[in-house]
């Protein structure tokens, strides 16, 4: 008997069909973001990151043109298996002759990306990019008391839309747009409302933008503090909620926007009462938001178990949000998206009906017990089942270092 059929016994006695969970997760697309293979730097700007968020480490071979990144995401991609998005920010843009600034990008600007995504039959999601900018003044964009600083970040906003309803047409599936904006004050500020009120109106006057809804989903993505802000954030988890679930958006929640001790497991199944649809940026602070690579780690299997057992697959758009540059950033990436997946797979083979009948019934022991048996259920069978079901193994890294030396060490 192989180890696969043998797993599948064991957990079949459980009451879990392997099988199902493989077929269900292996749908599951997950939102691939395109910045852990340049450090967040785009195309459009300088090339140095600001808005409160770092990348640090200079392990060799950053992608510094889009056919670097193209190439690197493809060598990702084809150690990570299952359905893929990528995700996209503004600062990505492809100009071929003029260049554009972000308060005049174009569809145009993004057909590359759109000829990629359609080549290998992927989704595309969007982000505007309001940070590493001339315009960013005193660390403000849409919050700016300056006009004309913040009538050009809503003007960003428009055109991200407009670029997001192409990314939808063209691919054929619809696409996030994730609003984020670093706005906030180093020390204790004299008016917390004013700078929120404009965040409201600015939102209201980017929104105002006819588009179809069935096509684009609009994400605000809340945070609590960023580097050299640490006293003020003007988007924070109350606002962007508030202001999600009046208009009818997407409330997205980023892990690492928290406190350390909040849990955004246990955050998810709240917005799962008021919203149709919620955001997750997965990521891994230490300490503080540092955006380490995605473990295996109780917290990232936690957060899938909660879209599994509330039956939310359908219903939680899943993207990796994180930056390491200190590692080979190829690495990176298949380490972190490929431990989405199997947390995914995890959450799948939980034996989660016994486990809420025991909750139900108050019998707290039993639920404890089947808790603890569970962990050494044999997981990884099935884990490598999938694989190699997909044509892959395990371990990678042979694959990873070979790319380095021939294509990534080239880089200088
Ligand atoms: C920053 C937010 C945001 C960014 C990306 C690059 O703290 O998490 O999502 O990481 O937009
Ligand atoms: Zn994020």
């Amino acid at each position: 008997m192989s180890r696969y059929d043998s797993a599948k016994e064991i957990y079949a006695a459980l009451g879990v069909d392997t099988e199902e969970a493989l077929e269900k997760m292996a749908a599951v697309p997950v939102s691939i973001h395109c910045w852990q293979g340049d450090d967040v730097i785009g195309f459009d700007s300088t090339g140095s990151l600001s808005g409160g968020i770092q990348t640090t480490g200079n392990y060799p071979g950053r992608a510094r043109t889009p056919d670097e990144l193209m190439a690197d995401i493809d060598k990702a991609f084809s150690l990570i298996p299952g359905v893929k998005k990528l995700n996209l920010h503004a600062s990505y843009a492809i100009f071929d002759g003029e260049r554009a600034d972000r308060d005049s990008i174009r569809p145009e600007h993004f057909k590359k990306w759109v000829d990629f995504a359609k080549e290998r039959g992927i989704g595309l999601d969007f982000n505007p990019t309001y940070f590493s900018h001339p315009m960013v003044k005193d660390n403000l964009t849409l919050t700016s008391p300056d006009e004309t600083v913040r009538k050009f970040w809503v003007e960003h906003g428009r055109r991200c839309i407009e670029i997001s309803q192409y990314f939808a047409e063209e691919t054929g599936f619809p696409c996030l747009m994730n609003i984020w904006i670093p706005d906030g004050f180093k020390d204790i500020p004299a008016d917390r409302l004013s700078p929120r009120m404009r965040y409201k109106k600015s939102l209201d006057e980017i929104l105002s933008v006819p588009y179809d809804k069935s096509k684009v989903y609009v994400s605000v993505e809340s945070k609590v503090f960023g580097i050299g802000l640490e006293s003020y954030t003007a988007g924070s988890a109350e606002f962007t909620m508030a202001y999600t679930m009046k208009n009818g958006l997407v409330p997205l929640m980023d892990n690492g926007h928290y406190h350390p001790t909040e849990l955004v497991s246990d955050k998810i199944s709240s917005l799962l009462c008021f919203n149709e649809k919620v955001g997750l940026h997965v990521t891994r602070g230490v300490r503080w938001d540092s955006d380490h690579v995605i473990l295996l780690d109780d917290e990232t299997k936690e957060m899938m178990r909660e879209i599994v057992r509330n039956d939310a697959l359908d219903r939680v758009f899943i993207a990796t949000d994180y930056f390491d540059a200190s590692i080979n950033r190829i690495s990176a990436w298949v380490t972190g998206v490929r431990n989405v997946r199997k947390a995914l797979l995890y959450a799948l083979l939980e034996p989660s009906k016994a486990k809420k009948a025991l909750q139900e019934k108050g019998d707290f022991t039993s639920l404890m017990a089947l808790g603890e048996e569970e962990k050494t259920l044999p997981f990884g069978d099935i884990w490598n089942e999938y694989l190699s079901r997909n044509g892959m193994a395990d371990s990678f890294i042979a694959d990873i270092k070979e790319y380095e030396e021939k294509v990534l060490v080239n880089r200088k």
